[in-house]
């Protein structure tokens, strides 16, 4: 049959769009969601291109496929399809589809208010607070974070030499600090950042090759994101940033991979501390709070166990065709 039908939620987290698929998804071979991601990879990516990709989304859509547990004391497993590819672990996309999986009975909890959730990245603890029918929040404790470098230096057009720190919060991000060349994303535009990011990071992959791959899991590697920091915009605030990922897209929440990289980088710059809260703006100025839950360690790394919380919406039911013998942009386009 060439015309494939998807009964997606549409929502967002935060002001980040979170498509929920909830029918249409493949089904999968693997024995977690680290080899189902793989196996998505090898034999679907038409599916998240063609939801994710123009026509039917945009440059910053990003979504998801829920999968039954493989461990039975765990209540779901999740696949992140996004505009840059199967993210291993996404923060605003769990907060997003937490909601909309629980307004609309797609997951149901063994515990009400606790669901434990497997990514391809890891086990996710989630809490939630439930008034009525509504999700008010919902609190993920993410994947042990850590410090990966420090001080490399790359050159960027128009800006000149940067230096950053790589920190993995979920994927690898290169964290941008205020400096010389640099003044903070609150004096750019997302445009500029983007046109930044799209070189800096191509450079930063070649210039460190091998440099970060996870201890524990190979297939998560390089740097995907770029994080950049700026002064937030209330000054109680802990900090603000605009994260570049895909090929065009400033997430519009403040990022959860972004935060907890941020927070194992702070930690282990002893700048933030065990217990301590930190709230993270976004580059439309909506907030996650996130905390140091553990000090832990990875391979003899120091590490993270840091928490985010924050909100969704749901904001319409949409059902969505994939016609391959119709439609010349069936698995959709980027310009
Ligand atoms: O919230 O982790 C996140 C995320 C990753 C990419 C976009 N948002």
């Amino acid at each position: 049959m060439a015309r494939h039908t998807f009964v997606c939620i549409d929502g967002h987290t935060c002001g980040n769009p979170v498509r929920v698929i909830k029918e249409g998804g493949p089904e999968l071979i693997g024995r977690n969601m680290s080899e189902k991601r793989k196996h998505f990879i090898s034999e679907y990516d038409w599916i998240r291109t063609g939801l994710m990709f123009e026509p039917r989304g945009h440059d910053i859509m990003s979504g998801s496929i829920l999968y039954p547990a493989h461990n039975p004391e765990n209540d779901f497993a999740i696949l992140f399809i996004e505009t840059s590819g199967c993210l291993p672990m996404c923060g605003h996309g769990t907060i997003g589809t937490i909601t909309i999986g629980l307004e609309e009975g797609l997951i149901k909890p063994r515990k009400t208010g606790k669901v434990l959730m497997e990514a391809p990245a890891g086990l996710i603890e989630i809490e939630y607070k439930q008034t009525k029918d509504k999700i008010d929040w919902v609190k993920l404790k993410n994947v042990k974070s850590y410090l990966a470098a420090e001080t490399l230096s790359i050159a960027c057009p128009d800006l000149g030499v940067l230096t950053f720190d790589v920190a993995y919060g979920g994927n690898f991000y290169a964290i941008i600090d205020p400096q010389n060349n640099f003044s903070g994303m609150q004096d750019y535009t997302a445009g500029q950042l983007i046109q930044f990011s799209q070189i800096i990071r191509q450079r930063i992959n070649e210039k460190y090759p091998e440099r970060f791959i996870h201890p524990e899991d190979e297939s998560i590697r390089d740097v995907s994101h770029i994080l950049w920091a700026g002064k937030p915009l209330n000054p109680s605030s802990s900090g603000r940033n605009a994260v570049f990922y895909g090929d065009k897209a400033i997430d519009r929440s403040p990022c959860g991979t972004g935060t907890s990289a941020r927070m194992a980088q702070l930690y282990a710059k002893n700048k933030l501390q065990l217990g301590e809260e930190f709230i993270h703006e976004s580059y439309i100025g909506s907030t996650f709070i996130g905390k140091i839950e553990e000090v832990t360690e990875i391979n003899g790394i120091p590490a993270i166990i840091p928490s985010i919380k924050g909100w969704a919406k749901i904001y319409g039911y949409n059902t969505i065709y994939i016609d391959e013998e119709d439609d010349p942009f069936a698995h959709g386009f980027q310009v």
